[in-house]
């Protein structure tokens, strides 16, 4: 532990500083406040004790400086060691910012003792700040579970909901194109009641990696559905970016050629499309719900047509 004493009168430093080497320790001595504020910025001191009657900056100034100089949860306790005895310097000198108010002369064992507390509240605001990390990891953990998809480990529905209502919001303020797609796997029942659940656990895995290699703009989200459905929505996009981005997944996808023997459109897993594109106004009374709905519309199209294709 590292002490900084401030105080300009050599006799009384010496007196302390003896008594601080007595405890083990370490004391680095400023003669005025202008040279402890210096120090203070350059060794990072544990403790500082302060007188208060100095030429130039006096004690209650240093400690107000010292306040202002640290950063946000940074703390180092201050104890004023001064021959102002009055009740007001003590409120004061609590008021500018330190922790503690000592008149001098302070005998060995009540210095000791003012210390020791001082060590102890500085190992409670540690204990504290590990606490608090810790609580913003577990946060942060939380909302990353809520969010995602426990099998595939892309968004889940929560997260696509949350993310479609703002993004409507602001295509209405701003006049901007929104598209949805709607994505359902090909014939995934036979794929299961062949290959068995586990495998078609491990084919849906695929089918995320997949899609979500597929978006381009840090503003599109693919995320799981529900069930061999998947939903992509696609900010500031027309009907035909939209188109294109669907039709990319399900070559993509259809390229992996997973197999599945027991498919009606294919020998590989492939999947369906439907898009939805709208172009809100601020008094656009539309809705989220129904863009929806307009997305599964045409991905019952693209199923009732033959499947392994994009319908609008
Ligand atoms: P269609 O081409 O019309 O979409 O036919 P389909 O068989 O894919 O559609 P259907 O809705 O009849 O069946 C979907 C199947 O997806 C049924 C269900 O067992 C399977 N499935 C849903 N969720 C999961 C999952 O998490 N894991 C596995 N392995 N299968 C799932
Ligand atoms: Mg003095
Ligand atoms: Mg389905
Ligand atoms: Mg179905
Ligand atoms: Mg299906």
């Amino acid at each position: 532990m590292k002490v900084l004493l401030i105080e300009d009168t050599v006799t009384s430093a010496t007196i302390v500083s003896a008594q601080l080497a007595k405890l083990g320790l370490q004391t680095v001595h400023a003669r005025s406040g202008e040279a402890g504020l210096e120090m203070f910025k350059q060794s990072r001191p544990d403790l500082i004790l302060l007188d208060v009657i100095m030429p130039g900056l006096d004690g209650f100034e240093v400690a107000r400086r010292i306040r202002q100089l640290e950063k946000d949860g940074d703390w180092t306790p201050i104890i004023f060691l001064t021959a102002r005895t009055s009740d007001k310097d003590l409120e004061y000198g609590i008021e500018v910012g330190g922790d503690d108010y000592l008149v001098k002369p302070v005998s060995e064992i009540v210095l000791a003792a003012k210390v020791r507390a001082m060590q102890r509240l500085a190992q409670m605001r540690l204990s504290l700040l590990v606490l608090t990390r810790r609580l913003d990891d577990a946060n942060r953990e939380l909302r990353r579970l809520t969010s995602v998809d426990g099998l595939t480990g892309i968004a889940n529905r929560r997260c696509f909901d949350e993310s479609i209502a703002r993004e409507w919001q602001r295509a209405r303020r701003n006049r901007l194109p929104l598209s949805v797609l709607m994505l359902d796997v090909d014939f995934f029942k036979q794929y299961n009641d062949r290959y068995g659940h586990q495998a078609g656990d491990e084919c849906l895995k695929a089918v995320a990696k997949c899609l979500e290699s597929e978006l381009k703009r840090p503003a599109d989200l693919v995320a799981r559905f529900g069930g061999e459905e998947f939903v992509v929505m696609l900010p500031e996009t027309n009907s035909v970016g939209a188109r294109r981005v669907a039709e990319a997944m399900r070559h993509a996808l259809a390229s992996l050629e997973l197999p599945h023997e027991s498919s009606q459109v294919a020998d590989y897993v492939t999947l369906s499309a439907g898009v939805a594109t709208v172009y809100p106004a601020p008094e656009d009374t539309g809705s989220v719900a129904s863009m929806m709905e307009a997305a599964d519309r045409a991905l019952y199209q693209a199923k009732k047509s033959g499947r392994n294709r994009v319908a609008l």
